[in-house]
C-alpha cells in the first residue's frame, strides 16, 4: 500500500488533476470504474486480487479502506482528490464509511476478470502466507 500525491494544476478558475499511465499512475491503465451513490452503512470489497494493480482516488467525499496482507491490517481514510491509494500484490480490501457524496474512482491495470478475485477470506490468508 502506498499513497501517491498528485500535483493539482490550479489557477484562478479552480483545480485540475491529470493522471497519466506509467507516470503518476505506475502501470498501464486498462480500465477505470467508479463507485458512487453508496447507500448509508454499506460496506464493499471483501476480496483480494491475484495480479491486479489499482489506484483508488476519492474524487469527492470520503471512505475508509481496510487493507490486509494476511498478517496485519491497515486503515486508510481517502478524503482527497489529490491522493491516490496504490493497491498491488495479494491484499484483502474492504471499503467502509462511504459519505453520501463519495465518488470513488479506481484506475486498474487490467480488464475485469472474475478469476483474478479471491472472495474467500480463509483462502486469501492461506495464499498470502504461502507467498512469504
Ligand atoms: C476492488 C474494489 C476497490 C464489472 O462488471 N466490471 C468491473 O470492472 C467491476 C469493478 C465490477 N463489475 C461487476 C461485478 C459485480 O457484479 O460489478 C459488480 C460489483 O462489483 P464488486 O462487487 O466486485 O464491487 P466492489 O465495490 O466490492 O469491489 C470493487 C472492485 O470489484 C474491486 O476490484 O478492488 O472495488
Amino acid at each position: 500500500m502506498k499513497i501517491i500525491e498528485f500535483t493539482p494544476l490550479g489557477d484562478s478558475r479552480g483545480s485540475l488533476v491529470a493522471l497519466e499511465a506509467n507516470k503518476s499512475i505506475p502501470f498501464d491503465i486498462k480500465r477505470v470504474y467508479y463507485i458512487f451513490a453508496t447507500n448509508m452503512g454499506v460496506s464493499r470489497g471483501y476480496h483480494a486480487h491475484r495480479n491486479l494493480k489499482q489506484v483508488a482516488v476519492c474524487v469527492t467525499g470520503s471512505c475508509r479502506f481496510i487493507l490486509d496482507d494476511g498478517f496485519e491490517r491497515q486503515e486508510v481514510v481517502l478524503d482527497s482528490s489529490t491522493k491516490g491509494l496504490l493497491i498491488e500484490g495479494l491484499i484483502w480490501r474492504e471499503m467502509h464509511d462511504f459519505t453520501p457524496d463519495c465518488v470513488l474512482m479506481v484506475l486498474a491495470s487490467d480488464y475485469y476478470d472474475e478469476d483474478d478475485y479471491i472472495r474467500d477470506y480463509h483462502k486469501f490468508v492461506k495464499e498470502a502466507r504461502e507467498q512469504h
